[in-house]
């Protein structure tokens, strides 16, 4: 049976704090600045933040990087900014779920200092450091950065592993104090208000014992050799159980995985009613059509989408609940992927909104997103200030790649583009100061201020979604009818009871037909005309009953 939860009737709003709002004028985004935007987002329908890493770190990694799990990073605010960001979130009746990053920690916590000064240390079985020489690494295992996953420490003797940065220690939930310290930080954070978290790259942190080589044909394939030693590994589910039992075994607060290349079933296992585990996982496969990754420079085809939620929404069945997202502040933005040209942008941006507030799941916003906001024109690799895009550009430079060519494949993934500043209005509004990323986020066109109000906005369009799904139990609850169909077009019915939805969706660039809905059918909204053939991209949704 379909159990109810306060956090699948929520619409989520990720927060990059760096580009937000800044209130202090230092161009890098804080929590007062969130906090006098909260109006903006309890206005759009939201019902809970999810706010990317705000605490104390040498953002190497964008803040997922942490030296200090207690602590706030000084340019974001303090203790008491958060609690009143908290207090300010629950007086509108929302929520608050902080990013949890505990497959790594920075090498700068005072766990990996004392694990790497003394090998007496209790911390040394915090990390995965070994003895040995400096020219042979403890395995072959890739970082997803580039280059090996092991940093030689000369000072120690010592190699550590890290599958991200070379700032990012991987920690070892082998060790019980570990898995012990972190609940400890969990509780702590619960007990301040936090009302949820989503665990970063969750499905890494159980590692095969004795970190064996990684298969190299597998190697070849991925580009990541290991990662069948640590995706899926044989202690993941365990650890789940333990942290859900010890640190948030409690209905109201929420936990959602983020678990990269992980697929239906082995999502299934985390997030399944009956497994005391996880609420909801990201899973990436519909970012990219197949065979193509985050940077290949190519032209999204929406026809996959619709190949993909059918199977993951039949799949999923009642026991288990998805999570619905395109942006976030690791991919490009979705509609510059699927249509780079400006006068399909509005229509691509409200037929991708109108698959994430009408099928079964819970919609998660990225900030811009709501706007239809689109990849930054960035001009040259010194603009760029990701980790992943400066390592990748050095490691292709390495092999002989001409400047021009990695410019271009650096700037079909990069992470930064979803990193520019907020555009709240026709100058920016995001600070008064120079902001810490170059990009303007595209602002002078698409910004808050210019949207409000104006019915044709993708503002007005998302507000107008969040607002029905509010009030419609089949939009949250409701089985998915996926209806026959020319393959550029999608149709699929929403239905619970006696309340039933009908949406239509033209899935490309030229115009469509299709058959019309069911006599006395209420057309709600419309991104086109609404009638007749579907309008390149349009997307219209019907109410049946
Ligand atoms: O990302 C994990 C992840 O697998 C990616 O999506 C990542 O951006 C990259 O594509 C790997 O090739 C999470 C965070 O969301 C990301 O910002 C962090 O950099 C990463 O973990 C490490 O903490």
């Amino acid at each position: 049976p379909l159990r109810e939860a306060w956090f699948k009737e929520a619409v989520f709003y990720q927060v990059y704090p760096c580009s937000f709002q800044d209130s202090d004028g230092d161009g890098i985004g804080d929590l007062r600045g969130i906090l006098s935007r909260l109006d903006y987002l309890k206005g759009l329908g939201v019902d809970a933040l999810w706010l990317s890493p705000i605490y104390d770190s040498p953002m190497d990694d964008m803040g997922y990087d942490i030296r200090d799990y207690r602590k706030v990073l000084a340019e974001f605010g303090t203790l008491d900014d958060l609690d009143a960001l908290i207090a300010g979130l629950h007086e509108r009746g929302m929520r608050l779920v902080m990013d949890l990053v505990v497959n790594h920690s920075s090498d700068e916590h005072a766990w990996f200092r004392e694990a790497l000064a003394d090998p007496d240390s209790p911390y040394r079985d915090y990390y995965f450091l070994r003895e040995g020489e400096p020219d042979t690494p403890p395995n072959n295992w890739r970082s997803f950065f580039s280059g090996p996953a092991w940093r030689w420490f000369p000072e120690a003797g010592v190699w550590g592993l890290h599958l991200f940065s070379s700032k990012q220690m991987d920690l070892n939930w082998g060790s019980e104090r570990m898995r012990a310290d972190v609940v400890d930080m969990v509780r702590w954070w619960r007990e301040r208000g936090v009302d949820g978290f989503r665990l970063d790259v969750i499905n890494l942190i159980s590692k095969t014992p004795g970190l064996p080589d990684g298969n190299e044909t597998i190697g070849a394939l991925t580009g990541f050799t290991g990662l069948e030693h640590y995706f899926h590994g044989p202690r993941l589910h365990e650890h789940l159980r333990q942290l859900r039992a010890e640190a948030f075994d409690d209905p109201d607060c929420v936990a959602i995985g983020e678990t990269p290349a992980i697929g239906a079933q082995m999502g299934k296992l985390m997030v399944g009613d009956d497994r005391g585990e996880l609420d909801m996982v990201f899973n990436f496969e519909h970012l990219e059509n197949p065979g193509r990754t985050r940077f290949d420079a190519y032209r999204y085809d929406l026809r996959h989408l619709k190949r993909y939620y059918t199977r993951w929404q039949a799949d999923y069945g009642d026991g288990y609940w998805m999570s619905l997202f395109f942006d976030n502040h690791d991919n490009p933005r979705m509609v510059s992927k699927v249509d780079p040209r400006s006068e399909h942008r509005v229509a691509v941006a409200k037929l991708l909104a109108t698959v994430m507030f009408t099928l079964r799941g819970t919609p998660f916003l990225y900030q811009g997103q709501e706007l239809g906001a689109v990849d930054q024109r960035f001009v040259a690799l010194d603009e760029l200030r990701d980790v992943e895009s400066l390592n990748l550009a050095a490691e292709l430079a390495a092999t002989g790649t001409p400047p021009d060519e990695v410019f271009a494949r650096v700037l079909a993934g990069t992470r930064d583009h979803t990193r520019v500043p907020m555009a709240w209005d026709a100058s920016g509004g995001f600070t008064t100061g120079v902001p810490w990323l170059a990009g303007d986020g595209g602002h002078a066109e698409i910004n808050v201020a210019s949207q409000e109000g104006d019915a044709a906005s993708v503002l007005e369009w998302h507000r107008a979604l969040i607002a029905l799904r509010r009030d419609s139990p089949a939009l949250v609850y409701g089985e998915t009818l996926v209806e026959r169909s020319g393959s550029r077009v999608w149709r699929y019915r929403r239905r619970r009871g006696a309340e039933e939805y009908l949406v239509v969706l033209n899935l490309g660039d030229r115009p469509a037909r299709t058959a019309p809905p069911p006599a006395g059918a209420e057309l709600l909204l419309a991104s086109g005309s609404g009638t007749g053939s579907l309008a390149p991209y349009e997307a219209r949704l019907w109410r049946l009953g």
